[in-house]
């Protein structure tokens, strides 16, 4: 640590994360942690740190797999299965020095892949993706990247053909404060559940959307929560529930447009002037291409409700601040782009685009940085350099281009062709547990020739590699904390030393720089804390340039944080347009919302039209798979971060995952609350513990994404869970050929009372060690 940091009369030192800004403090031994008195709705997650800082699941020194050791890089299937030998850092260092050398040397940079998707931590120079990607520019040449992200892989694609920026509909549109303040009618397709919300990549000081929903309700607005979960609105927005089947929104909105229009209720002034290619689209719509009107009748089996419930939801909108929301959920399946358009046809219909509290407000709620202000002052951001590699794969597709170099595939109007990778690396991310059909990726990992990970614990990802290089956790560490669109931009004091021998990636980099040859180009000469005090420079200084206070780093540092000005909640992109679409066009190319987009129908890819359709899932539940399973996000930690933390496992029966059932399919499968289930399908397997409840749909299962990947026996190709990670039953393809965006988060399945032994959690155990490797 590089000085003893003030902290609070208590001795908390203010630290962030991306589920809280909060503080903490060793006492005794013992990690302490309170959040941000400040925030006005705190969650939970900030208690898994105590039990995870010092927790025998952190690595504790530099490991090489043993045949990787022993025979060298190459293809290899023991990868997950093989013991480790600790090394030296210095060791460690020259063996992976030497291997990305020779993978350069021999292959070049574009059979490197360091798209090393994933969240990491908080904190803006220690930020693990930008250290991966300015260390692989500098010492290789540059990396095949992935483009886009798993949360919204399908609407960042589409969204720029149909709609504009991207950035400023989900950031700068539609705001809680509107919403509290103007709504009249808020229907959500997938809902805005608060466990979404209370997470922000980068930071978040205060959690806003409950007292927004519960003061728009107060109010009088009416909240309408359109999915199979009932949890996905919280009570307080006092919703009413259509529990349609998943996977079916699409259909439903068909037929409230066609409903609307067939009673004459659309408006009819907004579509002739704000919006692109509706002839085209209503003849779809009444059946006139296909010979099917899209009416309610039509949608009522498709989507489980009665048509004259489809039909009323569509009248009430009528003549109302009604705002269209569709949660990023729903995009992260098959034909997830239609929702996602869809959704924004039936906002053009309502005609409410740019008014206070009206439109589409897309992904609202998905994640805690939608629907607040943005920041008037840039954050500290830290240069990745330059990529001399033009290659890239939309990110869901790493099993396939491990899998099938050379092939081709369709994205975004290109054919594209995957590359041949022979070196993987990954640091602050967990494919075991963000991608889909675990038991193929194993495959794909073992195809390649090394495989780097950087870990502050022994994920599934850190088992399966070659090289494991400790890192700390954030706590071991100073940084600064903020986002784009919070206002308080944090220090984050180091509060723990690091554990055992783990170091941050910036210094594992630098080391490893430093051997190739590009020791200075990494570091610039910056120390860690030089860096962070010249990455705080820009943002002060643009504080200077507006006139506003601009406190130097020291005051910062001593501050509890700093107050970053915001910009009006002005509407954004879509305001503006709406005052004026001849002086403001949208950014697509007719500059309107597009309803019918030629750009799309000139791919000419069947899966994904030129405007929006229902297109059937290929999965659907029957035979030996009758149920649909929901793989969403989390309660009770990030993703698959600190698992092994106290709020985490604190959730968890008989140590398990908690999925949950209808009473009635519990009733069929003679399963009651609490007991252990096997939930299966032909990809794989994996036990969850189970809660019985009406609050999910009949025929549907719902089970979180994050309990780590722990195979019974991972000697066997397609091995039991034995803890509940669902990514061993999703399948692994493409929303479509158009953002090829990941599906995860839909999937069938059978379930079935377990009997038998409960096997053990191993998950949590660091792997066998060898004795320490001789020099
Ligand atoms: P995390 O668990 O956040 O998951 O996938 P992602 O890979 O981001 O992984 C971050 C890892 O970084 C953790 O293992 C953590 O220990 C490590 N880490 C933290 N700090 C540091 C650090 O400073 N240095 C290093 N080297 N490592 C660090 C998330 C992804 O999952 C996302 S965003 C979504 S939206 C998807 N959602 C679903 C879904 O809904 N359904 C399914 N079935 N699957 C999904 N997967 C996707």
């Amino acid at each position: 640590m590089t000085e003893t940091p003030h902290g609070d009369a208590e001795g908390f030192r203010p630290h962030t994360s991306h589920w809280g800004v909060f503080s903490a403090r060793m006492r005794d031994g013992t990690l302490e942690v309170k959040p941000h008195a400040g925030d006005p709705d705190p969650n939970g997650i900030i208690d898994n740190f105590p039990a995870a800082l010092r927790h025998r699941a952190r690595i504790a020194q530099p490991m090489v797999r043993r045949g990787w050791l022993e025979r060298g890089p190459g293809p290899d299937s023991r990868r997950g299965r093989d013991e480790f030998v600790p090394v030296s850092w210095e060791r460690a260092l020259d063996l992976l020095a030497g291997e990305l050398t020779r993978v350069r040397d021999q292959h070049g940079p574009g059979a490197v892949f360091g798209g090393s998707y994933g969240w990491a931590s908080a904190g803006r120079f220690h930020h693990a993706q930008s250290q991966v990607h300015r260390f692989l520019n500098m010492a290789m040449g540059g990396y095949v990247r992935s483009v886009n992200s798993y949360s919204s892989g399908a609407s960042s694609v589409l969204v720029p053909h149909i709609l504009g920026t991207y950035e400023d509909l989900t950031k700068r549109n539609v705001s809680w404060e509107q919403i509290a303040e103007y709504s009249e009618v808020v229907i959500a397709f997938g809902g805005m559940a608060l466990k979404n919300s209370m997470v922000a990549g980068g930071s978040i000081s205060q959690h806003v959307e409950r007292g927004a929903m519960e003061r728009a309700a107060a109010r009088g607005c009416r909240f309408v929560l359109v999915g199979p979960l009932r949890s996905d609105l919280p009570v307080e927005a006092g919703a009413e529930w259509v529990a349609n089947i998943p996977g079916t929104d699409t259909a439903m909105m068909l037929a409230m447009v066609h409903t609307l229009v067939t009673e004459g209720l659309h408006d009819q002034a907004f579509l002739d002037r704000y919006t692109e290619g509706w002839p085209i689209f209503l003849r779809y719509l009444l059946g006139e291409t296909d010979g099917q009107p899209k009416d309610a009748a039509w949608a009522a089996p498709i989507c489980g409700i009665p048509a004259e419930e489809i039909a009323a939801l569509a009248r009430s909108l009528h003549g109302k601040r009604a705002l269209v929301v569709v949660a990023h959920s729903l995009q992260r399946a098959e034909h997830g782009e239609q929702p996602v358009w869809m959704g924004a046809v039936l906002a053009a219909v309502l005609g409410q685009y740019g008014l206070p509290g009206g439109g589409y407000g897309y992904a609202l709620g998905a994640i805690g940085y939608y629907g607040r202000r943005y920041n008037a002052v840039p954050v500290p951001t830290l240069s990745q350099g330059r990529n001399k590699v033009a290659d890239f794969i939309p990110v869901a597709r790493i099993a396939d281009m491990l899998l099938n170099p050379g092939t081709t595939y369709r994205y975004n109007g290109q054919t594209r062709t995957y590359p041949d990778i022979k070196l993987v690396y990954w640091a602050g991310g967990n494919p075991f547990h963000h991608h889909q059909d675990l038991n193929r990726l194993r495959q794909a990992f073992a195809r390649v020739d090394t495989l780097v990970v950087h870990e502050l614990a022994w994920t599934a990802t850190a088992r399966h590699a070659d090289i494991v290089l400790p890192a700390t956790m954030t706590l071991e560490r100073e940084d600064i904390g903020a986002s784009s669109n919070d206002p308080l931009m944090v220090p984050m004091h180091p509060i723990a030393a690091p554990y055992g021998e783990a170091r941050d990636d910036y210094a594992i980099f630098s080391e490893l720089a430093g051997r190739m040859g590009v020791g200075q180009v990494f570091t610039e000469g910056r120390t860690a804390r030089q860096w962070i005090e010249h990455l705080y420079e820009r943002t002060r200084a643009a504080l200077a340039e507006m006139g506003r206070p601009a406190p130097s780093f020291a005051e910062f540092w001593r501050s509890e944080g700093i107050t970053l000005p915001q910009m009006e909640d002005d509407g954004g992109e879509l305001r503006r347009f709406r005052i004026d679409p001849v002086a403001d066009p949208l950014p697509t190319p007719s500059g309107r919302i597009e309803i019918f987009s030629s750009t799309i129908d000139g791919f000419g890819d069947a899966d994904c039209p030129g405007h929006p359709v229902w297109l059937p899932r290929q999965e659907v539940p029957q035979g030996d798979t009758p149920l649909f399973l929901v793989a969403n996000q989390p309660a009770t930690r990030l993703h698959s971060q600190l698992d092994f933390g106290g709020h985490s496992t604190g959730a968890k029966h008989r140590g398990r995952e908690v999925a949950r059932m209808h009473p009635q399919d519990a009733a069929a499968r003679g399963v009651a609350d609490g007991d252990i289930i096997r939930l299966f399908n032909e990809r794989g397997s994996c036990l969850a513990a189970v809660r019985v409840t009406d609050g999910v749909r009949p025929g549907v299962v719902q089970l979180p994404t994050g309990a780590w990947y722990d195979p019974a026996d991972p000697e066997e190709e397609r091995s039991l869970c034995v803890h509940g990670n669902p990514n061993v039953l999703t399948r692994d393809v493409g929303t479509s050929s158009l953002a090829q965006g990941c599906t995860g988060q839909l999937t069938t399945v059978e379930v079935e009372r377990f009997e038998g032994n409960l096997p053990p959690i191993q998950a949590f155990e660091p792997p066998g060690a060898l004795p320490m490797a001789a020099e």
